[in-house]
């Protein structure tokens, strides 16, 4: 599990002193501060869609309780309601005039201004400290929705596209969304059980197979108004419900997309620090890191020392992409030092003959990886060396934890 506060772990403060120092490479201090501003922050999900088209009922869903809106009731009419954390449940109203107002409780529970501008959810769930959620409603022209989209989808971490049947003008809106946060969304095809009843969840489903493959992470048919009884309904979630409704599923793959995203910016923070950090920070750096490993073993297995060679192959690969960063930034010498990386790994693994499960999933990981970056390598540009670096370190990850098991 990542730290459910980043901004609060001495990661955030080791990075912020590594960036005050003078003479960092500026490809080195842009990145890092990104990546500030990322650990300082929730994971943003963003749930973006028309007005009706179930967005305010995901959440609940998400939530696993009915905050936002009442099921039945009429839609809230704000453009923008964002839901985090506060210690206590509140709610901020913005009206035109930029004036805002605070109010205790819920947004099921209040009475709300019809011109309120954005709407904001304080609520005493430890889980938004760790992400949070934004809906936004696409409800003006389309011109209007393509400005708005472009500019959620910039600050967003995840995407939740909800509609009930991705209409081609959702389509053509969603097209003009960069690849990079393509990769990390869900077409959420809301309202799923009237479909069923219907009988078109079969043909919408086929009908969007090709387009929306590409698009998406997944398509995730969903009855959200079942998928909050199964868990609010009795003493306890009603799990064929829950299963049923197509909400276990998507929750689980969402969360595991905030997870992703959290472990990436830790990860590359930690190689940031590594490589940068002041001397004083780096030595605080080490004993942090030290501290909580158990006593070292005796005596070290094969496995483990094939293992550890791998992560020093990936480490010192790591080290050397960020040394080339240090000129102009060039994405195809990146990209090609993370092929050759992952190759040397494979190669070594086989090599060694080694059949411990650990080495095998190690091996797997390595063969997987081959194959992304050889998409990487076909998009190109700074991207796709972005992905590739990210692979390496989830590998170097993944090889880790295979050890400390
Ligand atoms: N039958 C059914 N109704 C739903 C579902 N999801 C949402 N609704 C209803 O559709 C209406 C609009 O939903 P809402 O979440 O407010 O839409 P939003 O405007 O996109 O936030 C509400 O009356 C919801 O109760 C669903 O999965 N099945
Ligand atoms: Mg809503």
């Amino acid at each position: 599990m990542t730290d459910p506060d980043p901004a609060q772990s001495p990661l955030f403060d080791q990075l912020q002193q590594t960036l005050s120092q003078q003479g960092l490479p500026p490809n080195c201090f842009d990145w890092g501060q990104q990546l500030l501003q990322r650990l300082d922050r929730p994971v943003q999900v963003m749930v973006i869609g028309q007005p009706g088209s179930g967005k305010s009922t995901v959440i609940n869903m998400m939530l696993g309780q009915s905050v936002i809106c009442r099921h039945g009731a009429a839609a809230i009419p704000a453009p923008i309601i964002e839901i985090c954390y506060g210690p206590e449940a509140r709610i901020e109203i913005e009206t035109p005039d930029g004036r805002t107002s605070w109010h205790p409780g819920t947004l099921a529970q209040a009475a709300l201004p019809p011109d309120a501008v954005r709407l904001r959810q304080e609520l005493p769930d430890t889980r938004l400290q760790g992400h949070s959620f934004v809906e936004i409603s696409l409800s003006g022209s389309a011109e209007q929705n393509h400005n708005t989209l472009q500019r959620a989808a910039r600050h967003a971490d995840v995407i939740l596209w909800c509609s009930e049947a991705f209409t081609p003008a959702e389509q053509a809106l969603w097209a003009a969304v960069p690849d990079a946060k393509k990769d990390h969304s869900f077409l959420v095809l809301t309202m799923a059980d009237r479909q069923i009843m219907r009988g078109t969840l079969t043909s919408l489903l086929a009908g969007l197979d090709g387009f929306a493959a590409e698009q998406f992470l997944g398509v995730y048919p969903l009855a959200a108004v079942q998928a909050i009884t199964a868990q609010t309904a009795g003493q306890s979630v009603n799990a064929q419900l829950w299963q049923s409704s197509g909400g276990r599923q998507l929750a689980r793959d969402v969360l595991k997309q905030v997870e992703l995203g959290r472990a990436s910016d830790v990860d590359q923070a930690e190689m940031l620090v590594r490589q940068f950090a002041p001397k004083v920070a780096d030595q605080q750096w080490r004993r942090t890191e030290t501290a909580p490993k158990p006593a070292p073993l005796p005596q070290n297995t094969p496995t483990d020392d094939l293992l550890h060679t791998t992560l020093d192959l990936l480490q010192a690969r790591a080290h050397q992409m960020l040394a080339e960063t240090e000129g102009a930034a060039n994405a195809d010498a990146i990209l090609a030092t993370c092929m050759d990386t992952v190759r040397e790994l494979s190669k070594t693994l086989l090599a060694s003959q080694n059949t411990a499960p650990q080495v095998q999933a190690a091996l797997d990981g390595a063969q997987d990886g081959e194959e992304l970056l050889i998409l990487c390598q076909l998009e190109r540009g700074e991207d796709a060396a972005v992905d590739a670096v990210t692979l390496l370190l989830q590998l170097k990850r993944e090889i880790a934890d295979d050890i400390s098991q």
